[in-house]
């Protein structure tokens, strides 16, 4: 059995934070609380497919035309009542729901919410790996009242996600590292297994929808002839908190490209590529939307805006980026 030298739940780690900030109030330890209390409930609801009645599609689209799974909606719902208790949330925003929720009014709330309530659902009907993903921004300046959640990932105070695999997985940065909980059921809490994360700086491991190779920009095609003509290996979940937790434990590059069906990239650049950028970049890689645009530096003009994405360990990161600018 692996012992750890002391057994710190996520609750003492986020208190542990907050008191190296002595001015701090504890407002954004409740929000990350809420989400541990919501990443619970929605781990019991993923966990008892087929026994009750949460798989399939409720018939109805989401704001992205795409099929509402019966667990996206429930774990949408979890989210908003739970994170909707706590008072230093303003604003919450979901993949989910077509225009962000005022809870309260400016001033009284500090945070702006925004999460993919369970990223990659269609994972579900075959007991895949799915996750929740979040992205914290501040939301307490009066100039800020209208679209203030229009920030570039940059200036995210703290991102994470869970995800529902084998165990259950919560990993997060409050912009201090990256620091990795596993749900144990025994107790109920997420329990600390890793301190400040580092990426792997290599792995010869890509990590993209090949099925799409034709409608790449050509770069990409470029740079898949010479990663297999190297020795490279493809892993591809197709949901992407499952393909992130690799990358970020065994390093390698993940990439949504441009492709004709989604010119920008299919994924969503505030509650999908933001969050998983500052956690990638806080555990040492490197998050680029093209050679000269880092992710966290997309200024953003819609909630649901896409972006494309080329994340992992900087170095492979660097192979993929060199392939797109130059004939290489
Ligand atoms: P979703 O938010 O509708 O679940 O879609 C996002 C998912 C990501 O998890 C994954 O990386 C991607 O879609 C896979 O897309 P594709 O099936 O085109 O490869
Ligand atoms: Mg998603």
């Amino acid at each position: 059995m692996h012992r750890h030298d002391s057994l710190v739940t996520l609750q003492a780690h986020i208190l542990e934070q907050q008191s190296r900030f002595p001015q701090a109030s504890g407002t954004l330890s409740w929000v990350l609380s809420a989400l541990s209390i919501s990443a619970k409930i929605i781990a019991n609801h993923v966990r008892r497919a087929r026994l009750d009645d949460v798989l399939g599609s409720v018939g109805n689209e989401n704001i992205q035309g795409e099929q509402q799974q019966k667990l996206d909606v429930i774990a949408n719902e979890v989210l908003l009542r739970t994170l909707g208790k706590r008072e230093g949330v303003a604003v919450v925003a979901s993949e989910e729901n077509e225009e962000p929720v005022m809870l309260r009014q400016v001033g009284d709330g500090k945070y702006c919410v925004l999460f993919d309530p369970l990223d990659g659902s269609s994972n579900l009907d075959v007991c895949g790996g799915v996750g929740t993903i979040f992205s914290i921004l501040r939301y307490d300046n009066p100039a800020h009242s209208e679209n203030g959640w229009l920030q570039a990932g940059a200036k995210q105070v703290a991102a994470g996600y869970v995800l529902y695999g084998s165990s259950t997985v919560l990993v997060m940065s409050i912009g201090m590292g990256v620091d990795m909980f596993v749900l144990d059921p025994a107790i109920g809490a997420f329990v600390r297994v890793a301190e400040q994360l580092q990426i792997p700086q290599h792995n010869k491991s890509y990590s993209l929808n090949e099925g799409n190779r034709l409608t790449f920009p050509i770069g990409y095609n470029r740079y898949l002839d010479w990663a297999q003509a190297n020795g490279y290996s493809s892993r591809y979940v197709g949901a992407m908190v499952a393909d992130i937790h690799r990358i970020l434990l065994k390093g390698g590059v993940f990439m949504y490209p441009p492709t004709k069906k989604a010119p920008h990239g299919k994924l969503r650049l505030m509650y999908e590529a933001n969050p998983m950028a500052m956690l990638i970049e806080q555990a040492g890689g490197k998050a680029m939307a093209s050679p000269d645009q880092r992710i966290l530096d997309v200024n953003p003009t819609a909630i649901h805006q896409r972006v494309p994405v080329i994340m992992g360990s900087a170095a492979e990161v660097d192979h993929v980026l060199i392939h797109l600018t130059t004939q290489g």
